[in-house]
């Protein structure tokens, strides 16, 4: 019975996801990121004690926030992509920190329209509040750091044709509680 259920199920979803097309092998364009944060490591402060300087109840917590190039090139020249297929829309992202500590990633929203043989510029949050405020960074207001690498995830779709493609980049995230900015 509880089979039958999910065979039921999950043969709607199969067939949205074909007509949708799933795949990326007819995509006609490639994205990838042209450049992160200038290129260079995020220094990512963990805590800043505010105005006085000291702890107390003005003290508050930043996300990092990195400025992403992307770089839209046609896949051949048999599409003429004047005419179709001309944009992208890059419409989520996630984000894997790869380091010895355990720090959990996470997922955003996105609504990048890329057109083809161009480059796009948006913002990304690399280190929401949320890491920042749960061990194991969240110890590090008290010294010590953490070396990780964010691996970001790009999730996209080709206008005309609804066809999915991904990509990504790496970035280094070092994180501490460095000197509070004042901005
Ligand atoms: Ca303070
Ligand atoms: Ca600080």
């Amino acid at each position: 019975m509880n089979v039958r259920r999910i065979l039921i199920s999950v043969a709607p979803v199969c067939l949205l996801a074909l007509a949708m097309g799933c795949s990326s092998d007819n995509v006609r364009q490639t994205v990838h990121v042209w450049e992160i944060n200038e290129g260079l490591p995020v220094n990512s402060d963990v805590y800043n004690f505010g105005v006085d300087g000291v702890a107390s109840n003005d003290d508050y917590i930043v996300e990092d926030q990195v400025e992403v190039v992307v770089w839209s090139q046609a896949r051949d020249g048999i599409v003429n992509t004047d005419v179709a297929y001309r944009h992208t829309v890059v419409e989520s992202y996630e984000v894997i920190y790869e380091s010895e500590e355990e720090i959990e990633g996470f997922s955003g929203g996105l609504g990048w329209l890329v057109p083809v043989r161009n480059t796009f510029t948006g913002y990304i949050t690399v280190v929401p509040a949320s890491v920042k405020t749960s061990p194991p960074v969240s110890s590090l207001a008290y010294g010590g750091e953490i070396m990780a690498t964010a691996r970001i995830i790009f999730h996209a779709r080709e206008v005309d044709s609804n066809n999915t493609l991904s990509f990504e980049t790496r970035i280094p995230v070092h994180f501490a509680n460095w000197a509070d900015s004042t901005n």
